[in-house]
């Protein structure tokens, strides 16, 4: 019975991550632990801050959350070669930009939210949530 729970749990965690699924920051017991290692410092502000830059990059719509529908939006502007699927900027639409677009949305999909101003958006108008990073700085100078 033991071993059958074990594996159903097992096979609960692998499809949260390939669903997914991450851990909500709320329910974090230390929010500021961003890599979840149980230590606070510097490696979490720098996590944070590559996660919340990603999620600019990977919300390609633009709604303030990155899930499947820029997936599709990004799809669609690369198709026909549109400047918005210029992902890593260097003035040109190509494979490059599907494989930077990618990576971006596959780190924002299995970090923590970086919503930590709970508003319920990673991005604020095509930017950087900076309520976001401020929420995040309270519980990482506050060492949790
Ligand atoms: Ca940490
Ligand atoms: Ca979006
Ligand atoms: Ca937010």
């Amino acid at each position: 019975m033991r071993r059958i729970l074990s594996c159903a749990f097992i096979l609960t965690l692998l499809l949260g991550f390939v669903l997914g699924s991450r851990p909500a920051a709320a329910q974090d017991p230390c929010p500021a632990d961003y890599d979840l290692n149980n230590l606070v410092n510097e490696d979490d502000l720098y996590a944070f801050l590559e996660i919340w830059h990603d999620a600019v990059e990977a919300d390609v719509n633009q709604d303030g959350l990155v899930n499947e529908d820029d997936v599709y939006a990004f799809l669609a502007l690369y198709q026909v070669g549109a400047p918005g699927a210029d992902a890593n900027h260097d003035g040109v639409v190509s494979l490059d930009d599907l494989y930077y677009f990618l990576q971006a949305y596959a780190r924002v999909t299995h970090s923590p939210s970086t919503d930590f101003d709970g508003d319920g958006h990673v991005t604020e108008s095509g930017s950087e949530d900076v309520g976001d990073l401020f929420a995040f700085l309270n519980h990482w100078y506050g060492g949790c």
